[in-house]
């Protein structure tokens, strides 16, 4: 096997991506699609939010450090995933929001970054990817602006291993 050819097979193994593992949940996820959720109190349920993925979302506007929504990765393994949550809600205003990655069993929850709502791009943003979960992945988001005092929103969220 010459030389050119073992880099050309290289280069298709390191493409960026080519190994990636995604696994994205949705708010109130429908049954079967690997995820469940909890929404606590103040997560209210909000449809026909059409720039919202799969047209819906959870807002609280409680300012609560003891209320958060959870979305259960119950088909994600176990490594150190890169996060993002889905942002894209003229009424997602939280200017500091804090996300915890963990896991369930044994039950962990490690802070994994900060993402300012208001401010957001529309669409994925990235959270932080510096969490190591063994498996049984959950991740976290509290129903509080540790900056100002704008209002949480709960979309989908994804991780990329
Ligand atoms: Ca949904
Ligand atoms: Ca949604």
């Amino acid at each position: 096997m010459g030389g050119v050819t073992i880099l050309a097979m290289l280069s298709v193994l390191l493409a960026p991506g080519a190994s990636a593992k995604t696994y994205t949940c949705d708010n109130d996820p429908v049954s079967g699609s690997g995820c469940s959720d909890y929404n606590g109190s103040t997560f209210v349920y909000k449809s026909n939010q059409s720039s919202s993925y799969n047209d819906d979302h959870r807002l609280s506007t409680a300012q609560d450090e003891d209320d958060y929504y959870i979305w259960y990765f119950d088909e994600a393994t176990a490594g150190t995933p890169e996060v993002y949550v889905y942002l894209n809600s003229a009424s997602f205003t939280n200017r500091e929001a804090h996300y915890y990655l963990g896991t369930t069993d044994p039950y962990t929850s490690e802070y994994v970054g900060a993402v300012n709502q208001y401010t957001a791009d529309e669409g994925w943003n990235f959270v932080g990817d510096d969490v190591t979960v063994t498996g049984d992945v959950e991740l976290m988001v509290i129903a509080y602006d540790y900056d100002r005092s704008g209002d949480t929103g709960a979309d989908a969220a994804r991780l990329v291993y």
